[in-house]
């Protein structure tokens, strides 16, 4: 396996992760996404969306993080990311997609230079506007995290599952844009005990051999 990443991209993060859980390894390829490397032709012709991560796997080539992590699931089904209950399931990929489809994508590299660029806002507008979705998302996180019965010392139970595949690397983000992260106390909480083990500390952004 080859995985197409970048050390701060919370996309590839969540796959790295993902590997670490099942007990995978994939050669890593580097991409310096502000050097603007996943535009260039040999790597659009992988992944047309010029976004990373990109798995490349026996031949196949897959796009898209959370399609990438439901392959490895399927293709490496132990230990097992999703619960299995199907209402248990639901609610595990409801946290995934909360976070990566409605927080992540505003705040994604190419949204923030179009807001610099096209829209000529400065930085403390662009953080004002990034602060904004992840705390307007992270709200709605925090409620499903501590309104719910089935979150233990994991999003969904004691074990990892997908949620908390795309929550951490979130947070990361947060963290690095300085989000207040104070109201959240059931994200910081799950958040710290899921750094905590190797799997998650292993694919942290900063131990990547790309890290600058
Ligand atoms: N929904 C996609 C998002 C991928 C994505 O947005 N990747 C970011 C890094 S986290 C990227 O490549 N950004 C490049 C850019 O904005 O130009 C996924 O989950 O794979």
């Amino acid at each position: 396996m080859k995985l197409h990443g970048y050390f701060r991209s919370s996309a590839a993060y969540r796959v790295r992760i993902a590997l670490n859980l099942k007990g995978l390894t994939a050669e890593p390829a580097y991409l310096h996404l502000r050097k603007g490397e996943q535009a260039a032709p040999a790597y659009t012709a992988l992944n047309p969306q010029k976004l990373v991560p990109t798995l490349e796997d026996e031949g196949a080539v897959l796009t898209q993080s959370l399609a990438i992590i439901e392959y490895l699931e399927e293709r490496h089904p132990h230990p097992a990311l999703l619960p299995a209950d199907p209402a248990d399931r639901a609610r595990v990929r409801a946290i995934a997609l909360a976070i990566a489809c409605e927080i992540h994508p505003l705040n994604n590299l190419r949204v923030l230079n179009h807001l610099r660029d096209r829209l000529g806002l400065d930085e403390a507008a662009r953080n004002d506007w990034y602060r904004h979705w992840v705390s307007e998302g992270f709200a709605a996180v925090e409620a499903m995290l501590a309104g719910d019965p089935r979150t233990g010392r994991l999003c969904h139970g004691d074990t990892p599952t997908l949620a908390d595949v795309v929550l951490v690397p979130q947070v990361y983000n947060a963290e690095r844009f300085a989000v207040d992260l104070a109201p959240y106390p059931a994200i910081r909480r799950i958040a710290q005990t899921a750094r905590a083990l190797d799997a998650f500390a292993a694919a942290d952004p900063d131990r990547q051999p790309d890290a600058e």
